[in-house]
């Protein structure tokens, strides 16, 4: 790695500074001495961008000429965060920069900050696509990210008056230095129309789409650096464009003024990322979307990977589509009709290669969150795709009753079709049917994917189900954002856990050892003025000193309860109002709240305006000054969490069990040095399991609990009325104190917390309480609580994406690594 391979600048700090200055003057067009930060930024990236040239190239030449078997990563949303310093960090070039820079008078990390992050995806399931294309780039697995390049990704949250208002994300406005548009290599995807029967000369059934409408989608390569590795896999991102005949009834009509402007409506598809991320709103755009870059995918793959005249028969051999939740399953009936009505397979054979070629990761158990597409909406956009899902249904419904016979209720269960509330396909049953795999993505999430929510497909097909726990990249999540607690754990072990996260196994010994130790609590000491630097800056935030930092980060969902630890600071705060708590017998800490609500979800935003006010309230309070503290830095996003994390102390982690189906913050928090306070829900069951129950604050029912619970009947009032913690939480809200004056301004919240309290806060409330006091008690010996958090992360490797990624390749994917 030392050399630079043939085409790359010299891995010399002179060869660099050449490189940039060259980067600056010709592609830029200005002098150093006149360059903004910006046309630096830009400069610095081109330069990194040519060292991973030669070595893109290379992987591309490889990997053909193998003729290696390739995942397929089928995902509408990537939530890659900043690329400047992965790229860096991938090819050693962190130093050679930093030095080559500073001879030009210029700061690497002011560069790093100018960079807005491509916010391509809403939360968990972006993120972990992101993750995963980083691992399968180091492990030196071929693989290709295929997914929507959307021109706004995920609103920018302000807040105005505690209130959140979204604004566009306008992340391409500086210029995109990281992606290389092919319009050379574009695709056009068809739409509408209707289909044709014929026969053709041999008296087969043939069936011809006429489709009415197209647009052109035009690939974007960002380049997908393993981790001094010498392999760049691409991820490529598809953008839509008009076609020049874009809707041939109206140019045939030659209303020429109605052509131009449906060709900004074609342009449309790939203009925004849809930010609900738990309720189908049953969008015909969002379709468009997903059918537009699943049609360009397999088409690119089909036409430009494979050889000229490969034989479909044996794709599977080449390649493996992930299907990462439903949003890319009309892959399914599109490979259908491409081997059908294009390359001439019949039924069979068709459906033999399109069953071996998909595999499916569902993401949730939220029933309102399993997408179904009206057959009236997928008719009209689809004619072709919606006939195929309906044949697809009658052959599976039949295997169904040859295996059940005479059990017409099982059969109606399972049809593909639902009939209700409207006529629809349940895209989740789809995948099922047609995936040779399926997997949840935590143990516990694949156990309850098996018995509620498909337990009739488990039933019929058991060994199809399988579980790969999530995990995280520990390039960007430890090394990258952790750089202080990286060089301590560096010091101590070596550096191979970048690549082999086990090894960081070899710490347990450390957690005995005083310098280890105080070198730890440095490293977390360091991080934390990092954040209180942020949040000024940035947020015009004070962080406290020397406070316990208390951080719960994900999107605002209710069954994530952030209402949950919300009660509990306003409970804290109504003991001290109310003079059952001294103010000095709380533990000095400061709560941290980052969440995004999706912009058509009331209750969600709601709830952020309530965090707001009771900030603000707390905030000026001056009997709680020095001892507690809110803080909603607005827009969290990857960026942001590079910083946060590694600063925290206590990760929040308090779904209601049963509802969360991994997470991944709280493996990125464990790894990271804080201890969780959490339910026993996701993948928290796992990082119990491993980091040891005395390292782990637990709380709560377990999922069978709460299904009792619910079957019995549920009822919030009994708690707010027989707990009087809960009742004076509720009525401190509810007295307008937070709302100069305004008794009814949270009343959503409170009537909905007392009267339905679908994810049972109150039922958790209490053990929720008995569980922060046991964190108070152990922080208050910060020994032992530095010798808990080393031994999270002695004990995390496990939850590194690599080892996701071993996982699929052995249950799931049956390829290997190139290496
Ligand atoms: C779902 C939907 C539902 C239809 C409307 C549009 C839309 C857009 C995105 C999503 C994804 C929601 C599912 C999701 O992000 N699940 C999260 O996946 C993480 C990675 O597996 C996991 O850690 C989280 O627990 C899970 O909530």
């Amino acid at each position: 790695l030392a050399l630079a391979p043939v085409g790359s600048p010299p891995h010399s700090v002179d060869g660099f500074v050449a490189a940039f200055l060259a980067e600056l003057n010709t592609k830029q067009g200005v002098a150093l001495s006149h360059s903004s930060t910006n046309a630096q930024y830009l400069a610095l990236a081109g330069t990194v961008r040519q060292y991973l040239m030669a070595r893109w190239l290379e992987t591309s030449r490889k990997t053909h000429e193998a003729k290696a078997k390739t995942v397929g990563y089928l995902s509408a949303e990537y939530l890659l965060g900043r690329q400047l310093g992965n790229a860096l960090m991938a090819s050693d070039l962190n130093e050679i920069a930093e030095k080559g820079l500073a001879q030009c008078g210029i700061d690497l990390t002011t560069l790093r900050n100018q960079e807005v992050e491509p916010g391509l995806g809403n939360g968990g399931l972006g993120r972990l696509a992101a993750c995963f294309i980083d691992s399968l780039a180091t492990m030196d697995v071929p693989c290709i990210g295929y997914g929507i390049r959307y021109e706004y990704g995920i609103f920018r949250q302000t807040f105005v008056d505690g209130r959140q208002v979204e604004q566009p994300d306008t992340w391409l406005a500086l210029g995109s230095p990281w992606e290389f548009p092919h319009p050379d290599e574009s695709v056009q995807v068809n739409f509408g129309g209707y289909t044709e029967k014929s026969v053709d000369a041999d008296g087969r059934e043939k069936t011809t789409w006429v489709p009415s409408w197209n647009v052109l989608g035009v690939p974007y390569n960002y380049m997908v650096p393993g981790y001094l590795n010498g392999r760049v896999n691409p991820l490529r991102l598809w953008s839509a464009q008009a076609t020049k005949a874009f809707d041939l009834s109206i140019f045939n009509a030659g209303d020429y003024a109605e052509a131009v402007r449906a060709q900004t409506f074609a342009e449309n598809i790939s203009k925004v990322l849809y930010p609900e991320d738990s309720t189908p709103q049953g969008k015909e755009l969002r379709l468009q979307q997903q059918y537009f870059f699943v049609a360009c995918s397999l088409r690119d793959f089909l036409d430009h990977e494979l050889e000229e005249g490969f034989d479909l028969h044996d794709l599977p051999s080449r390649i493996i589509f992930q299907l990462n939740d439903t949003h890319p399953v009309i892959a399914v009936p599109e490979l259908m009709r491409i081997l059908m009505d294009e390359r001439g397979f019949d039924w069979e054979e068709a459906w033999e290669v399109t069953h071996q070629c998909f595999a499916y990761t569902c993401h949730t158990l939220l029933p309102e969150a399993l997408e179904v597409w009206s057959t009236d909406l997928l008719g009209r956009l689809l004619p072709r795709h919606l006939e195929i899902i309906y044949g697809i249904n009658d052959r599976f419904l039949a295997e169904v009753r040859e295996a059940f016979p005479g059990d017409e209720l099982r059969a109606g269960r399972m049809s593909i079709i639902t009939e209700y509330p409207e006529r629809g396909v349940r895209m989740a049953y789809l995948a099922t049917v047609a995936a040779t795999k399926v997997n949840g993505v935590a143990e516990l999430h694949s156990q309850l994917l098996r018995d509620k929510v498909l337990p009739d497909f488990s039933a019929l097909w058991p060994e199809r189900f399988t579980n790969v726990t999530n995990g995280v990249t520990p390039r960007r999540f430890l090394k990258m954002a952790n750089p202080k607690l990286s060089d301590v754990i560096c010091d101590a072990i070596g550096s191979g856990w970048v690549t082999d996260l086990e090894r960081l196994k070899e710490l347990e010994t450390y957690a005995l050892d005083d310098d280890f130790l105080a070198a730890f609590r440095e490293a977390k000491d360091w991080n934390k003025r990092r954040l209180t630097t942020l949040l000024r800056n940035r947020d015009g935030i004070d962080l406290p000193d020397g406070h316990l930092l208390d951080v719960m980060v994900k999107r605002l969902h209710e069954y994530k309860r952030q209402t949950l630890k919300l009660l509990h600071v306003v409970s804290l705060y109504e003991q001290v109002l109310s003079g059952k708590l001294a103010p000095a017998d709380l533990t000095p800490r400061t709560v941290v709240f980052g969440a995004k609500a999706a912009p058509g979800y009331r209750m969600a935003k709601d709830i952020i305006h309530l965090i707001n006010r009771v900030a603000r309230t707390v905030n000026a309070d001056p009997c709680l000054e020095g001892r507690l503290k809110v803080a909603f830095p607005a827009n969290y996003n990857v960026t942001l969490a590079e910083k946060l994390i590694p600063a925290a102390d206590l990760s929040e982690q308090i779904s209601l069990a049963g509802m969360e189906a991994s997470g991944t913050g709280n493996m990125k928090f464990a790894l990271n040095g804080a201890l969780t306070i959490g339910t026993d829900d996701g993948a928290n069951v796992e990082i119990r399991r491993l980091v040891g129950d005395e390292h782990f604050f637990l709380f709560g029912m377990s999922e069978p609990e709460v299904a009792a619970l619910g079957a019995r009947g549920y009822d919030p009032g009994a708690y707010y009325q027989g707990n009087a913690a809960i009742r004076a939480a509720i009525d401190l809200i509810n007295s307008g104190i937070f709302s100069d004056g305004d008794r009814g301004m949270f009343e959503s919240v409170t009537m909905s917390l007392t009267h339905h309290d679908r994810f049972m806060a109150l039922a958790d409330f209490e053990s929720y309480v008995a569980a922060q006091a046991r964190v108070e008690e152990r922080y208050a010996d910060q020994e032992s609580w530095t010798r808990s958090a080393v031994l999270n992360v002695a004990r995390s490797g496990y939850f590194s994406s690599d080892r996701s990624m071993r996982d699929y390749l052995r249950r799931i994917w049956h390829t290997q690594p190139m290496l």
